[in-house]
């Protein structure tokens, strides 16, 4: 008895239904169920004509991904071929998603046929490896090598029009799926055959002097746009032998190429990332039926860049936002900023004039606070002070209807101390965005002493509403990102004191795969903003420990970053950074002055000693239950701070090079430069019993 795949009979045509929720994965299961119903199909002679489709909400979302990280390799020739090759026509019923195996699938039958509003694509990339089952073959036959290029390299989806256009599918259905895609079937029957193979198509592969421009382009955009990432170079690789190779040959070489991405330590780290992005909404107390509060409209205090950003990122999602700000200049400045924005969005088309005006209309800048009353969820986020912020959640305390939500976009502050300026600590929480709130997707939930389970579930849903990534945090000072950026930018103030440049240790973080060198990341901040945390961080100190000399004096002189042509770096006006010898004398001269000896320093020591401050503090937090797991860490890095993905995150990274070796290091740093390098004692004991796993 079938559990996954199903097959009926339709007035003369099989319908082959895949049942694996929740996007009915072609896992090894799910592809041999497939086989036997179409061998079925084929020797009935009742059926005239297949039509494949899927359960539920989307057609087949790709291979089974928990299967292909045990690095089991799918089997899904024969099934490929057993539809290609059946002696009736087979259609390709696709609503929802038709994504990697999903989409190879749907090119093996003779005809695709996709409801309006579906995409398909092949994001194996996304996952460090590519197309194992013949994708890399079929979609250049089907849509010319440019677009196969195009859509292998950068993993993202096309809409059912693109893929009408592109050649992919044979027609979009604007009625019901099933009935379409059953006449569509019969009509090919009707034509007796031969009904069309993707892999006997050759009149796209185009000739090697046409194609060789293609391939040095695609080359450059996978170095680009996926730096340091060995998949997309690889599928451009298998593209290359779709066009030089007969199809079967071509298709052995993609199978090569697949195995040993797959087996690759990028491969292993983006799968670890895309389950912990989605094991991050799994918190113990939140169960699918928690109450959740309705969000119809929020309001704003504070119209700086953090409450701007975060006005648009509602208003992008259609949710209506009141935003104030008590100087009226600032309030003008947001708004122009927002407007700024949305004009360079529709300047690089990524939505028309008509959209933004829709969502500038959703942005309703006022002064005082009329209509806060009103507002589902209101968001403090003005600049780090918590006396301010007590005022304001005290104001805001007084006016909020009883069901509206609280929340601060504090990136380090108690929310305790701000829950307790209120007589509703249960609907207080921290939504902490990061800069800029309308782009990254990170937002850290920061649970208070009190806050009500059905706040974080409903922090948790609006989360993904604004298509971001929600991740529930303990309420310590920094939460989790900043509390281990802190030791992060430490080592690297202290790296640039016993000698290496600031230019240097940014270019070993980027070469390594950050996406910004710390210094950028403090110079595009703001060295003020880094000022006051430190500033707020200060009283953490143990009384004699070592602290960073420069930020100070950069402070002092006014080198706030890129907003003044320099900082640790200098800027010039299309802000493009450059070393600047004036910070390198300062940073000299005060380490001359604080008696440190200076000396040559490598990329591999700037490089464990930034990541292994993270892990270390990653470590701590974990065991004080400030974070549920490290995946969550790993996403939070992922997400908010340029982690590089086929790292899979600092504690991933952790695991793959061996808590006894990252001990060790360590160890070693602890014992040239002091206790601020003690390890976490979680890491100590997995390190000492051997264990290369963080406790689930
Ligand atoms: N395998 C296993 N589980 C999957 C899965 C997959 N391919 N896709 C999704 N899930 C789970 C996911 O973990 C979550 O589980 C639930 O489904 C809902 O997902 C041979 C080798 C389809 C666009 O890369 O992009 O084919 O947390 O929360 O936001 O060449 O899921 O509920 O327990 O993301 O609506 C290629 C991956 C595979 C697509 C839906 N395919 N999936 O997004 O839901 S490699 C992909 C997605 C391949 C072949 C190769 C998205 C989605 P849980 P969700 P969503």
């Amino acid at each position: 008895m079938n559990r996954f795949v199903t097959l009926a009979r339709r007035d003369g045509v099989g319908v082959i239904t895949i049942d694996n929720p929740p996007v009915n994965a072609l896992s090894r299961a799910v592809a041999e169920e497939a086989g036997a119903c179409l061998a079925e199909a084929a020797s009935d002679a009742e059926i005239r004509a297949v039509v494949v489709m899927g359960a539920g909400r989307t057609f087949v979302a790709g291979a089974d991904i928990s299967e292909l990280q045990k690095a089991e390799l799918p089997e899904l020739h024969s099934l490929l071929s057993a539809c290609e090759n059946l002696p009736k026509p087979v259609v390709m019923a696709i609503h929802g998603t038709a994504l990697g195996g999903g989409l190879e699938l749907a090119m093996a039958g003779h005809y695709r046929v996709v409801a309006v509003g579906a995409q398909v694509g092949q994001p194996e990339v996304n996952l460090g490896i590519i197309p194992g089952a013949e994708g890399t073959q079929r979609l250049p036959r089907l849509a010319g090598v440019a677009r196969a290029l195009e859509m292998c390299v950068t993993g993202a989806p096309i809409s059912a029009p693109d893929a009408l256009a592109a050649g992919i599918i044979d027609k979009v259905v604007t009625s019901d799926l099933l009935e379409g895609a059953a006449a569509f079937a019969l009509e090919a029957a009707a034509s007796g055959g031969p009904w069309p193979k993707a892999s006997e198509r050759n009149e796209k592969l185009g000739t090697p002097e046409q194609n060789a421009p293609l391939f040095a382009a695609a080359r450059e955009q996978a170095s680009r746009v996926r730096r340091n990432q060995t998949a997309p170079l690889k599928a451009v690789e298998a593209i290359e032998a779709a066009t030089t190779l007969p199809f079967a040959e071509g298709s052995r070489a993609e199978r090569a190429l697949f195995a040993e991405c797959l087996r690759s330590a990028q491969a292993r780290a983006m799968m670890h990332a895309f389950f912990a992005e989605r094991e991050v909404a799994k918190v113990p107390g939140i169960e699918k039926d928690t109450a959740v509060r309705e969000i119809a409209s929020v309001a704003i205090v504070g119209a700086g860049t953090m409450g701007g950003g975060i006005a648009m990122a509602f208003a992008n999602v259609g949710i209506p936002v009141r935003i104030t700000d008590n100087d009226p200049a600032a309030l003008e400045r947001g708004m122009a900023t927002i407007r700024r924005n949305y004009v360079n969005s529709v300047a690089r088309g990524r939505f028309t004039a008509e959209v933004m005006g829709e969502r500038m209309s959703r942005i309703r800048p006022q002064s005082g606070y009329d209509g806060f009353g009103e507002a589902d969820l209101i968001i403090e986020a003005v600049f780090e002070d918590l006396a301010l912020k007590k005022t304001i959640f005290a104001a805001l305390n007084a006016i909020a209807k009883p069901s509206s939500i609280l929340a601060s976009n504090t990136s380090t502050l108690n929310i305790d101390e701000l829950a307790a300026s209120t007589s509703c600590p249960a609907s207080v929480v921290g939504l902490h965005f990061f800069s800029p709130a309308n782009v990254m997707r990170l937002v850290e939930i920061v649970r208070g002493r009190d806050t009500g389970a059905d706040v974080i579930a409903t922090a948790l849903a609006l989360a993904k509403r604004l298509k971001k990534v929600g991740v529930v945090v303990g309420n310590c000072p920094g939460f989790v990102g900043n509390r281990m950026l802190l030791p992060y930018m430490r080592e690297a103030q202290f790296l640039v004191e016993e000698g290496a440049t600031p230019w240097a240790v940014d270019q070993a973080l980027y070469d390594w795969g950050m996406a910004m060198g710390v210094f950028a990341v403090d110079d595009m901040a703001g060295i003020d903003v880094a000022w006051r945390v430190h500033q707020a961080h200060k009283h953490l100190h143990e009384p004699g420990e070592r602290t960073p000399l420069v930020l100070d004096k950069l402070y002092d002189m006014g080198r706030l970053g890129q907003k003044t042509g320099r900082g640790w770096h200098r800027y010039d006006e299309n802000r493009k950074p450059s070393p600047d010898p004036e910070v390198e004398a300062l940073i000299e001269q005060a380490a001359r002055d604080a008696g440190i000896e200076r000396r040559a320093i490598g990329d591999q020591e700037i490089v464990e000693r930034c990541i292994y401050a993270l892990v270390n503090e990653g470590a701590r937090i974990l065991e004080e239950g400030f974070a549920l797991r490290a995946g969550d860490i790993d996403t939070i890095y992922l997400t908010g701070y340029g982690f590089p993905i086929y790292r899979g995150g600092p504690m991933w990274y952790a695991s793959e090079v061996g808590f006894a070796e990252v001990h060790r290091r360590i160890c070693e740093f602890r014992q040239r430069h002091g206790e601020l390098w003690e390890p976490a004692p979680l890491l100590t004991r997995l390190a000492n019993e051997r264990k290369n796993q963080w406790p689930a």
